[in-house]
């Protein structure tokens, strides 16, 4: 996708601090963080809400939630604790429309989110 931000990303088209990459994933820094660990995982390919999913697309968003767990291990907060969020469109506050999974981590996350 031309315009998309996280396709820039993907592409090396706009710098961001990436973390993890392999040939269908990647895991960089979000820009503007909602806590002290907060880190993005989205698919190269792709995939505008959780809604466009398709079965064989499944596979990428086990991916993603494994390679969140590895980086939870690596970064030194799997056993302290994190949160794994995907937001879906308007009420779900979705704002870029490129499926990503927010790993967030390095304060006691509250429950309910607003
Ligand atoms: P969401 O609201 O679930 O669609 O989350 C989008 C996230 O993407 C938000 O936390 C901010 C982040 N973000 C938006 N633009 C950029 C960017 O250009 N670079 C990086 N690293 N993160 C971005």
């Amino acid at each position: 996708m031309q315009d998309c931000i996280f396709c820039k990303i993907a592409r090396k088209e706009i710098p961001a601090q990436i973390i993890f990459e392999d040939e269908q994933i990647l895991a960089f820094r979000d820009i503007d963080p909602k806590a002290p660990q907060h880190i993005l995982l989205i698919p190269k390919e792709h995939i505008a809400t959780i809604n466009d999913l398709v079965t064989e697309q499944s596979h990428l968003v086990g991916r993603m939630t494994l390679t969140a767990a590895q980086l939870a291990k690596q970064l030194g907060f799997a056993n302290q604790g994190y949160r794994l969020v995907m937001n879906c469109n308007e009420h779900g506050g979705q704002t870029v429309f490129h499926i990503h999974l927010h790993l967030l981590a390095g304060r006691h996350l509250l429950w309910p989110p607003g």
